[in-house]
């Protein structure tokens, strides 16, 4: 899927601001007829989540609706027009001018829609119904009763029960875009990266739509290097090679792109291109070595989540650019998108700024009980299809992890993340792909995962306040995993509550400084084991939660930045650590 843009064949109009918004707790809408538009609504941002723009309502999860009205842009009367969600959480239902275009499950990745017959010259209308219930059917789960093998026990008494540790944030989250292509457009491009000796390989497999087309052209040019290629099409479908002699390779240290631009040809003319940033590079996991360009990498960073004030889950760029910064600060060169897929313009940034990103799908807390275990195979599925074909074309993304702590007991566990891991190998065989863990030895999916992401919280939610006794542990099974698994370890989560401004000497539970002892500690250890490919702490910034007793003020504290960005202590020791690394 290819991320709108405007240049001569194509425009772009983006349709945030104040659209009209009702929540519908009793589901009057749709037989009052809302889809073809509701009075009374009152301005909402989009986008932004809607739990914390009014007075009440933080907690409300049912449905609600939202409406908007534009006209159609200047000149596009020819066009092929789309209109293009980046993130609805959690179920969207979408209405033009009173027609149904479709429903989209699932929030965090995009979804479009071809609204070129529908379009009038003005006044479109255009609703949306957002439903933001949980549900143990949906990805990730809530209100999950049963056994307690299958859910999070410890979460079924936080409120909102979610079976995941992040707020479940509800409503328009990212960009909605109207853009136009001709009738004719490039519909896909898959771009793949390979390295012979000192060239660079780039293969682009071209996809169009429409009337037949003649050929596509590339030009590929930067760092020195400039050159085209025109290959004629044959079944809708173009595939070239692009040889680039002493290719200037993008890693973190040096996040070198290419600027490629294809055009679709038809009798001499070009009636389409599209321009992307490329970044040559390979990723490979080699005994227990992760290895960009041949050459191990160490990973230093943080799970982090898309979450601040006011805004909830809602797209805000300055904060995109300041959680860069701490990183930068910081020493790190990796993050995870937990528990799901962070927005188009953070991955753009991490292939510009040199971050290598662990995508995850928003397949979090997963539990396998009969009940629903078809459809939720089906919407995990989906995540990974539509995570791939909106990120194979970063550098930046260097491992797809298809869920975090899944509840592994189950024996549908392992055919369900077989069938996950061919499906995310068969649309994308040149990167790793993993799950992280809490079971640890448990996690038959380990067996055939291309590396073994492992969560682990000794020292917190067991071994309180016991360090001492609790490392040694964690080295034992970390050797014992690496024994069974033969893979690469990395420790994807571990880290401590601080409540900022809270001090002990000794350190203790809560306190700064607890957390940063443990976060060393962890560190220290984690860098005597050779089969260690990194340590992501948990978390980047103190974030919203369910309310529950062990959530002071509804916030997970294990950031070592504050929700408001401000280092704690853990973070200049952090920083004193991994400045010291070298790349
Ligand atoms: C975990 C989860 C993460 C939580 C974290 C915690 O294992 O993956 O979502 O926020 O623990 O702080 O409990």
């Amino acid at each position: 899927m290819l991320y709108p843009q405007s240049n001569s064949h194509r425009q772009t109009i983006e349709l945030s601001g104040f659209w009209d918004f009702c929540f519908d707790p009793q589901d009057l809408g749709p037989a009052n007829g809302w889809q073809n538009g509701f009075a009374d609504g009152r301005p909402i941002a989009v986008p932004a989540s809607w739990n914390e723009q009014f007075e009440e309502e933080r907690d409300y999860l049912g449905a609600a609706w939202y409406q908007t009205e534009f006209g159609l842009p200047w000149g596009w009367k020819e066009k092929q027009i789309v209109l293009r969600f980046g993130s609805v959480n959690y179920l969207a239902e979408v209405w033009l001018n009173g027609r149904a275009l479709g429903t989209h499950e699932g929030g965090h990745l995009p979804f479009e829609f071809d609204v070129t017959s529908l379009m009038k010259q003005s006044a479109n209308q255009l609703v949306v119904r957002v439903d933001g219930r949980l549900a143990f059917d949906r990805v990730p789960p809530g209100n999950v009763t049963g056994e307690s093998a299958d859910f999070f026990p410890s979460h079924a008494s936080n409120y909102p029960q979610a079976q995941f540790d992040f707020f479940p944030y509800c409503g328009i989250h990212r960009p909605v875009l109207l853009y136009a292509t001709p009738r004719t457009f490039l519909s896909d491009l898959t771009v793949q990266t390979d390295i012979l000796g000192s060239n660079g390989r780039v293969q682009v497999r071209v996809e169009f739509d429409g009337d037949a087309i003649g050929v596509a052209r590339s030009h590929l040019s930067g760092h020195g290097h400039q050159s085209a290629h025109e290959t004629a099409f044959s079944n809708a479908l173009a595939e070239m090679v692009i040889d680039v002699p002493n290719a200037a390779l993008w890693s973190s240290s040096t996040p070198n792109l290419y600027d490629l631009v294809i055009e679709l040809v038809q009798n001499e003319e070009v009636i389409d291109s599209y321009a992307l940033k490329v970044g040559i590079r390979t990723v490979s996991v080699a005994a227990d070595q992760l290895l960009i360009n041949g050459e191990p990498v160490y990973l230093r960073g943080f799970g982090r989540h898309e979450d601040f004030p006011v805004i909830g889950r809602g797209y805000l760029p300055a904060l995109i650019v300041k959680d860069y910064a701490l990183m930068k600060w910081i020493g790190a060169n990796s993050f995870r998108t937990s528990h799901y897929p962070y927005s188009e313009q953070m991955v753009d940034l991490a292939d510009q700024l040199g971050f290598l990103v662990i995508d995850e799908t928003p397949a979090v807390g997963l539990y396998f009980s009969e009940q629903g275990l078809e459809k939720r195979n089906a919407v995990c599925n989906q995540y990974v299809r539509e995570m791939i074909a909106r990120d194979k074309n970063h550098p930046s993304v260097i491992i797809w992890s298809l869920a975090n702590e899944p509840h592994s007991a189950s024996p549908h566990v392992r055919p369900f993340f077989e069938r996950l891991y061919k499906e995310a190998k068969r649309l994308d065989s040149t990167r790793p792909v993993t799950l992280v863990s809490f079971v640890g030895g448990d996690e038959e999916a380990f067996a055939f995962c291309d590396l073994v992401c492992l969560n682990r919280y000794l020292g917190w939610y067991t071994y309180a306040g016991r360090l001492d006794e609790a490392l040694p542990l964690l080295s034992n099974e970390l050797d014992l995993l690496h024994e069974k698994f033969g893979k690469p370890i990395l420790l994807a989560e571990f880290g401590a509550d601080a409540i900022p401004g809270h001090h002990a000497q000794p350190p203790e539970m809560f306190s700064e400084e607890y957390q940063a002892e443990l976060l060393v500690r962890y560190i220290e250890l984690l860098r005597q084991k050779s089969y260690v490919i990194g340590e992501h702490i948990w978390n980047l910034c103190d974030f919203k939660t369910s309310q529950g007793i062990t959530r002071v003020g509804a916030l997970n504290h294990k950031g070592v930045f504050t929700r408001d960005r401000r280092p704690k202590l853990a973070a200049h020791r952090i920083r004193a650590l991994w400045s010291q690394s070298d790349q």
